[in-house]
């Protein structure tokens, strides 16, 4: 069974964490994580920080397992939400979208393990002189807001980059992904869009889980850049009127209503019209419904016979 550090570092049985999906990952998905041996991470996204607290103690009340909270940087309540985690003192905290630096000493001091997501090697530098316990590597073949490089180049440069532990995301859906994260000096995975097959995901409007089941290899796209927010959805009918409104006369004011509760008409309402339906690349490798911690176990296992097989290759 593979083991790394960071399962030590965390007390999980396996390094494999569920990405903090706004309005998707709540305390019941992030607690089935955590039951399944992996590390449960409750998404913040945009909401306040009453949703967080209730969350956190919903998890309480399902495992005594370790969990993580994501906080959204560009979230209007993140100062709120970052107060709320150093309260109910989670496990860990990892975050997105932005540059966690004012929270740091907050969370250290309060015994809270931070794992920020990074895009780059500079913010890995500084994420690692701010006491940050491991990084979490995501490239741009994740799903939701999206760095410039991909996990292939990302991963390797920010392991050189620092001595702290290294979680890859971003593309990574099975265990072939798994152990090929590992080859790239990674000693852990955290996965997003597989989870949204999760039993357990039980947030996500049947539509969603209907699409991803259901997706190809050519099923997303990235829009949002015009507004620096680059961000990767499912090409939806949505995402096709975004795509043609940036190129369009629009206002960034018009631009920005468009996308105003987008992602909650996905998630809620299963809008196609009208809804973001965020996603990775990895979406037409989700083949099944399954409960979290099966999914956990047979990426782990997979992984470990591609690992195991890859003596072959040397002669
Ligand atoms: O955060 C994510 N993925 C997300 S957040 C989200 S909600 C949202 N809603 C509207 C617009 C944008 C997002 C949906 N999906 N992934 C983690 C991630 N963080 N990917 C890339 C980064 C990142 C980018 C820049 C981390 C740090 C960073 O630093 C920039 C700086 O401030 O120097």
């Amino acid at each position: 069974m593979i083991k790394s550090k960071i399962c030590e570092l965390l007390g999980i049985d396996y390094p494999v964490f569920q990405g903090g999906m706004a309005w998707i990952a709540d305390g019941k998905l992030a607690a089935a994580v955590s039951n399944g041996g992996g590390l449960g991470i409750i998404a913040a996204g945009n909401a306040p920080g009453s949703y967080v607290r209730q969350q956190i103690q919903i998890v309480r009340g399902l495992t005594t397992k370790p969990l993580g909270v994501n906080i959204m940087l560009m979230s209007p309540f993140a100062d709120e939400v970052a107060q709320v985690v150093t309260e109910e003192a989670v496990d860990v905290v990892t975050t997105g979208a932005g540059n966690p630096s004012k929270y740091m000493a907050q969370w250290t001091a309060a015994g809270i393990k931070v794992i920020p997501v990074v895009a780059s090697v500079a913010m890995a530098k500084l994420m690692t002189r701010l006491g940050a316990t491991a990084l979490i590597a995501e490239g741009g073949e994740s799903g939701g807001h999206v760095g410039e490089l991909t996990t292939m180049v990302l991963v390797p440069q920010v392991r050189d980059a620092t001595t702290l532990p290294v979680i890859a995301a971003g593309g990574i859906a099975d265990g072939r992904g798994m152990a090929a994260a590992f080859m790239l000096g990674a000693c852990g995975v955290q996965m997003g869009t597989r989870f949204l097959s999760a039993e357990e995901c039980t947030t996500i409007h049947p539509t969603y889980k209907e699409k991803i089941l259901n997706a190809t290899d050519l099923c997303t796209m990235v829009t949002g850049k015009r507004l620096g927010h680059p961000v990767r959805s499912l090409r939806t009918p949505f995402a096709r009127t975004y795509a043609k409104a940036e190129f369009s006369g629009m206002s960034d004011e018009e631009l920005e209503a468009l996308g105003t509760g987008a992602l909650r008409k996905a998630v809620q309402e299963g809008d196609l019209e009208h809804g973001s339906f965020l996603a990775g690349q990895v979406a037409a490798m989700v083949k099944q419904e399954q409960p979290a911690a099966q999914i956990i176990r047979d990426v782990v296992e997979e992984a470990e016979q591609v690992l195991r097989g890859a003596e072959k290759w040397v002669n």
